[in-house]
Parts: C-alpha cells; structure tokens; sequence
C-alpha cells in the first residue's frame, strides 16, 4: 500500500507502475480525474480516494464488468456504514436522502499494462460540508448524518471489493444478480447521452450478461455499453 499526503490522481500513479493487489491511496488529488476527461475534486482530508490495481485473471469479456463490481462493493460499503446507497449504471453510487438521491462516489476504471490489470479508481465523499460540495447534485457520509471513520471505510471497501470480484469471477450469474438489486436505474425512465452525442430517451429495461444497460426506447430495445444516465421522474 502506498500513502500519500497529495498526488496529481491516485489512477494516474497507480497505473505508473501497476502491480497486482497495489493499493495507492492519497489524503488530497490535485487533479482527480473522473471519466471523459470529467474531474473529480475534493478539498484534503474530506473524501476516502483511492486506486487498487487487480488482475491479471479477469477473462476479456469480463472487463466490462470490473466497474459493477466496483459499484457493487462501495454501495455495500456504504450500507456497512449505515446508509443506504444504490447505483446508477453503471456504477455512480447515489445515497438516498429522504426522498432524492445524490452523487456520494464515483469510479474510474481505466486498463492498464500487458498482460492487462484493471486499476480500480474509487472516490467516496465522507466529511465534505455544503459549502465543499463542487456540484449540487452531491452529497457527503457527514451530510446524511453518517459519523464514519475513513479507516474503517476503507477496510469496508477493499472486502467488499475482494468479495465482488470473486464473485463477478466465479458465478456470473450470481454476480449479476448482485448488480441488479443495487442498480436503481432498472425500471426507470432515463436519458442515456451516448457517446456520439446523441440521447436515447427511454425505459431501463435489463442488464445483460455484458453489463450493459438495455434501454427499451422508441426503435425497441437497445443494449447500450457505454453512457451517462439521467434518471427522469415521472411526470
Ligand atoms: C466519476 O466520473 O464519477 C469517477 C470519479 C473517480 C474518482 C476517483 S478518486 C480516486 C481515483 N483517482 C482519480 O483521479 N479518479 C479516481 P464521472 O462519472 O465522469 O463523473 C464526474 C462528474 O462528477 C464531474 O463532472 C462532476 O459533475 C461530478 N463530481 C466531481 N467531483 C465530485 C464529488 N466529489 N462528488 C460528487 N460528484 C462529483
């Protein structure tokens, strides 16, 4: 494990020099990243960001799973820690406030290396106040009135991690179940932007043995793999 005070992003160290089962984990990110060239801030000492590099036994078609399991193992985390969290495909992890659901966590996974590992990005909002907030739609462990220690979280986390890739490895099935129960996007009507800048508006229908989301939209349904997902109320 690596600690350190400040890095520009824990993703971009770890994948310096990726190292199976590395964990590389920083107090402050200078530049945190997110995904699409998207950032990630967080002001020092106030979120739990952090890297594990894993692989190289991950079979090429379930790469597209890493970023799930790493949903599956925070949202778990987060109920550890008494809150009750959901993701949003694929794997934004919401936490439930009364009634609306804002942004806690977030997860890059970027490939990394040959024979190729997954490093594991994973950021989680602990202490942050209302005023550290970068976006409105966020929200912190403090916020939702949750005292929890980043330690202890983050010993939560790597377990959790542990067991869901284990499980995404084992029993495909098994795993995807685990997916589905936490994913609050199925069932919901959604906006999907796709990454030829187009919408697919439409109802969240499954996720498929890919991970990907099928969207039932006005040409049928559409299994889309990669996507940022607006959850639309019903009117
Ligand atoms: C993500 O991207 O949500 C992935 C974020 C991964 C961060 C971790 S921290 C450890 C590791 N090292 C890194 O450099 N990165 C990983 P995306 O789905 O693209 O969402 C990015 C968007 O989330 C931004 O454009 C903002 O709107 C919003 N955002 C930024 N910081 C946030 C925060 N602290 N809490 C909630 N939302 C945030």
């Amino acid at each position: 494990m690596t600690l350190l005070p400040t890095a520009d992003s824990t993703n971009t160290v770890a994948a310096s020099n990726p190292v199976d089962r590395r964990v590389v984990i920083a107090d402050h990110q200078t530049s945190g990243r997110g995904r699409l060239d998207r950032s990630w801030v967080a002001p020092a000492g106030s979120a739990l960001t952090f890297s594990a590099t894993v692989g190289p036994a991950v079979e090429p078609s379930a790469w597209p799973l890493v970023p799930l399991a790493a949903g599956v193992a925070v949202a778990a985390a987060v109920r550890r820690a008494g809150g009750s969290a959901s993701l949003k495909w694929p794997n934004d992890v919401l936490l439930d406030v009364g009634d609306s659901a804002s942004k806690l966590a977030g997860i890059l996974v970027e490939r990394v290396g040959d024979p190729p590992l997954a490093v594991i990005g994973i950021g989680i909002n602990v202490s942050m106040s209302e005023a550290e907030l970068p976006v409105p739609n966020a929200t912190s462990l403090t916020l939702a009135g949750l005292a929890v220690d980043r330690a202890e979280l983050f010993g939560w986390v790597l377990e959790e991690l542990d067991a869901a890739l284990e499980l995404m490895r084992s029993d495909r099935t098994a795993f995807l179940e685990s997916y589905r129960r936490a994913c609050s996007t199925l069932g919901r009507d959604v906006n999907v932007s796709l990454p030829d800048g187009s919408t697919l508006t439409g109802t969240a229908q499954s996720i498929d043995e890919g991970g990907r989301l099928v969207v039932d939209g006005p040409e049928g349904a559409r299994p889309v793999g990669v996507g940022d997902v607006v959850h639309v109320r019903p009117v």
